[in-house]
């Protein structure tokens, strides 16, 4: 009887413990990137999936808003190394940014020792690849309600698109409809406070007013001036990332800046918020409203009713934010 007593107690202690051990619920979200720009959106997937290896959230698909075809292949290369190769891909249609840039189809070309791809992945030709806009309309409306985070870290194409879209055969509710009862929050790499046109805005400015003014959830930024003073560290894009032969996000900074350059950590920034708000990496500014001009610089106006809120660091916030961002991304895949 002592025995079966003690079992019971066993059990009960550790079913109330579990949470502590596990934590929260993974943070189930969609990362809608323009990967093949700035070099920072692969240095963010690689973020992405050593939090998701913490069981800390759940990459449930990644929307592209650069209207080129190597944007999707270079996505599935990072989720292919990073053991995930089944995450869905979708692109955007009559998009921004159709040049190649400086490191995509470099990377994807790039060759092994036998003169075979050096990256391999699975992936659909890019014209068959799913639409964003129809695709988010699809995977919001099969997921629970008031359950998805956003994260947008390129331009607003795909989102603005979404939020002016109709009822159709996917939903009978609109895409404000749909995002007011699916999503928690959009946390995104956007704007500057310092009268820069930031690039993210500036690439598609008529879609960033809209959907700022229109977008019906709270809405975090990460301003340029985060990810500019939080800047990753050349020895351990050097030396850190040597746990195999070769590297995708070692080769594409490689491509992009070279590797004996500090890397800003802008995307890397807004996926950190998305997964971890509550650990004080960052403060947060007063609610407010932010408005973009007309020539792409940016405004914020405190106000109770705002909608808006934009990250900032102090230095002690800067240095942990650092260490946290090294340590992740330099983490060898677990799949
Ligand atoms: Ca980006």
């Amino acid at each position: 009887m002592r025995n079966l007593v003690t079992c019971v107690v066993c059990f009960v202690t550790v079913i109330f413990l579990l949470p502590f051990c596990f934590g929260a619920e993974p943070v189930r979200f969609i990362f809608d990137t323009d990967i093949g720009n700035d070099v920072d959106d692969t240095m963010a997937l690689a973020v992405i999936h050593a939090l998701q290896n913490r069981n800390e959230c759940e990459l449930l698909a990644v929307t592209i808003t650069k209207d080129n075809p190597y944007a999707a292949p270079m996505t599935a290369v990072l989720n292919t190394f990073y053991g995930r190769p089944d995450i869905p891909i979708a692109v955007v249609k009559n998009g921004p940014a159709k040049e190649d840039g400086k490191y995509n189809r470099q990377v994807l070309e790039l060759k092994d020792d036998a003169g075979k791809p050096r990256y391999s992945y699975k992936l659909s030709p890019v014209e068959q690849l799913p639409e964003a806009v129809a695709y988010l309309r699809k995977r919001l409306a099969a997921e629970p309600d008031n359950s998805v985070v956003l994260v947008q870290v390129g331009f607003f194409t795909n989102l603005a698109r979404l939020l002016e879209t109709q009822g159709d055969d996917i939903s009978p509710l609109s895409g404000k409809e749909l995002i007011v009862k699916k999503v928690k929050f959009l946390s995104l790499m956007a704007a500057a406070w310092d009268g820069r046109r930031e690039y993210n805005v500036i690439q598609d400015i008529p879609n960033a007013q809209k959907m700022i003014d229109n977008w019906p959830t709270e809405m975090i930024f990460s301003g340029w001036e985060i990810g500019n003073s939080i800047q990753y560290p050349p020895k351990s894009m050097q030396d850190d990332f040597n746990y195999v032969k070769y590297h995708p996000v070692k080769d594409a900074y490689h491509f992009y800046r070279g590797l004996d350059n500090s890397q800003p950590t802008y995307d890397l920034t807004s996926v950190l918020y998305a997964v971890r708000p509550d650990r004080g990496y960052f403060d947060l500014s007063p609610k407010g409203t932010v408005k973009v001009l007309d020539n792409g610089t940016t405004t914020f106006e405190p106000s109770e009713n705002g909608k808006h809120r934009f990250l900032h660091v102090n230095p002690t916030q800067i240095a942990a934010v650092r260490e946290a961002l090294i340590q992740l991304t330099s983490e060898p895949p677990q799949k």
